[in-house]
């Protein structure tokens, strides 16, 4: 599995006053990782360009390169999960 830190390109799709979006950025920052933001609130094109690369309505959009996380569930889900494997290959080192 890919290590988190080598990852790069992270988009994130979000608009205003959204809990979710705020919650998956300031993971983000927690690991350190810096993204690109796409403020779709007044933005009817981007909105339809994340429509039509995620197949989903819902913002956050997070994508790691070309590769769709999904919204914040699933973006908490892939950092735990990737941070998780690199623990455990530090440990078997
Ligand atoms: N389970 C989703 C929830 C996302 C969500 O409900 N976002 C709200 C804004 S905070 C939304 O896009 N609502 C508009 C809609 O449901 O069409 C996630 O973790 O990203």
């Amino acid at each position: 599995m890919a290590k988190l830190n080598n990852q790069t390109g992270i988009t994130i799709y979000t608009t205003d006053y959204c809990p979710y979006c705020h919650a998956a950025k300031a993971l983000l920052r927690s690991r350190g990782l810096e993204y690109n933001e796409i403020d779709v609130t007044q933005d009817q094109a981007k909105r339809q360009e994340m429509m039509e690369r995620s197949g989903r309505r819902t913002v956050p959009q997070v994508f790691f390169g070309d590769n769709h996380i999904g919204g914040n569930d699933d973006l908490q889900t892939y950092v735990r999960n990737v941070v998780d494997v690199a623990e455990v290959e530090k440990a078997a080192a």
